[in-house]
């Protein structure tokens, strides 16, 4: 027994709850960022990157793509999940191994220890690229949590509440934080503020947004 015995695990030191349901854990995904830089890059490669349209009749700034057996669509009839890649034809890359297990691993470390994803967004930010104000209720599971991961650029993120017009806090997220949504925090508004410019070392000039979701009821 020392005097230390009652301090935290580090990692534990690294956990904020910023919501009820929802916590940070900074640089979580540092450990694997080059495997899962490349299992991205993989997923690109097989379901190239495109700016989605909205039903409104507007086009993202950001450019997405998908894997798992499910992916969102943004179509001119309304928001939905699909089994196929309407481009190809064909059903979306599988969600890779080690992006699968980091997300699992994330989930059980934030509270959620039942989590098995069956979708995974990929979004890329270039600078300038923003993402406004939404809710993500497409999901059918939404007692399910969405754990989110960083890559390249910073940028700051908007949390708010359950109201699109409640307030705002900022949260920056840099490379390899990782966020889990879950309980009340699954519904809340968020956002992304425009990116600033900037390179990254492992990602370039560009930022890559991970999340990962449980669409249909396990
Ligand atoms: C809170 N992505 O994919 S990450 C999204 O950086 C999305 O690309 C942003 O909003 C991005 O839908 C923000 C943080 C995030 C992701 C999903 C959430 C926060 C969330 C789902 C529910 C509540
Ligand atoms: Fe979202």
């Amino acid at each position: 027994m020392d005097l230390f015995d009652d301090l935290p695990l580090p990692t534990e030191d690294l956990h904020t709850a910023i919501g009820p349901g929802a916590v940070l854990m900074r640089g979580l995904g540092r450990a694997g960022d080059v495997q899962m830089l490349q299992a991205v890059e993989s997923i690109i490669a097989q379901a190239p990157l495109l700016q989605p349209h909205t039903p409104g009749g507007y086009t993202m700034s950001i450019q997405t793509t998908r894997c798992g057996s499910v992916g969102w669509l943004s179509e001119p009839g309304g928001y939905r999940y699909s089994t196929i890649n309407p481009r190809t034809g064909q059903p979306w890359p599988a969600i890779p191994a080690c992006l699968m297990d980091f997300a699992i691993d994330a989930a059980t470390q934030a509270g959620y220890p039942d989590f098995v994803p069956d979708s995974c967004m990929i979004n890329q930010y270039l600078p300038g690229n923003k993402l406004g104000l939404h809710q993500d209720r497409d999901e059918r599971d939404l007692r399910a949590p969405v754990v989110s991961l960083s890559l390249g650029l910073p940028a700051i993120f908007l949390f708010g509440g359950l109201q699109r017009t409640g307030k705002t806090q900022r949260y920056r997220l840099a490379h390899g934080d990782v966020v889990v949504w879950g309980g009340p925090s699954r519904l809340a508004f968020h956002g992304i503020l425009p990116l600033a410019h900037g390179d990254h070392a492992l990602v370039g000039q560009r930022r890559l947004n991970v999340t990962f979701r449980r669409v249909l009821p396990a």
